[in-house]
């Protein structure tokens, strides 16, 4: 039987194209479990003996930069614990109303304090996943879920979702790596003329966000003066297919669940 709240979530996910779910999925234990294993990938030691996937940010680059480290949860036991926990898989599904669910990737994302008399470059660009995720069959049911692993706050540059950008289509201007907020979010407003309404995910330790492949989001400075942490788990529904049915690139792995654990439901939906 689905409870009221379990439809108002889906309700919300389906019209905005994402929903913030402010009660924490996963414990305090793990959380704080998964915060050494997230300073230990980031200082680059490696508790399973495997490094992450080829990352933008590396062990000993600019500790002010916004660190970006692909598949951390191949590289740190709780990182894996925490990406794979029911509470997060069972809530996937019903947001999205999937029988199945597997964790088909994970960035690891740490948006350092802004440093004092210094521009900050921790900005990350209003963007749709979609754009960076051509393995995948175009019609695919593929979401994010964000979990927080530290307090994010208006101040700490929480991501904003633009609800509602999930049915503009794909569009071209998508841009991670843009630290021009402001002009981007022009350009991206011009090119669609529809409504703009932002919606910041304010969220404490453990709890999570969910977007839809399409819904543009992004997010400001960091101006508190705590780390920012949270990893952006990449997932799929098993309305999915990888193109050519090819195990390639950001497909490589998905039949390896010592990389990307099925966390609900049924294997063999998702063969
Ligand atoms: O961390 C952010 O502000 C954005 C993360 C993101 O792009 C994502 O979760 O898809």
């Amino acid at each position: 039987m689905q409870t009221e709240e379990v439809l108002l979530a889906r309700q919300s996910y389906q019209q905005d194209g994402f929903y913030i779910c402010t009660q924490p999925l996963i414990p305090r234990d793990l959380v704080e479990r998964a915060v050494a294993g997230m300073d230990a990938v980031r200082a680059g030691e490696y508790d399973t003996g495997i490094p992450p996937r080829p990352s933008r940010w590396n062990p000993g680059d600019d500790p002010n930069a916004l660190c970006k480290i692909e598949k951390p949860q191949i590289a740190s036991r709780a990182i894996m614990e925490l990406v794979s926990h029911p509470a997060l898989g069972e809530k996937a599904a019903e947001v999205t109303g999937a029988s199945a669910v597997q964790v088909w990737w994970v960035q690891l994302l740490y948006k350092p304090p802004s440093a004092p008399g210094q521009q900050p470059r921790t900005n990350i660009g209003w963007h749709q996943d979609y754009n960076y995720w051509g393995a995948w069959e175009e019609e695919s049911e593929l979401f994010t879920a964000w979990v927080a692993l530290s307090d994010v706050t208006p101040e700490t540059g929480p991501m904003n979702f633009v609800a509602g950008s999930h049915r503009w289509g794909l569009s071209a201007e998508s841009d991670f790596a843009s630290q021009e907020y402001e002009a981007l979010r022009e350009t991206i407003r011009n090119a669609h003329g529809q409504e703009w309404r932002e919606v910041p995910a304010i969220l404490p330790p453990g709890a999570a966000s969910f977007h839809q492949k399409l819904t543009f989001h992004g997010s400001g400075p960091n101006l508190s003066s705590q780390p920012r942490r949270s990893f952006a788990v990449h997932m799929r529904t098993e309305k999915s297919r990888p193109k050519g049915d090819l195990r390639q690139g950001l497909t490589a792995f998905i039949d390896d669940p010592t990389h990307c654990p099925i966390i609900y439901g049924d294997v063999g939906s998702l063969l």
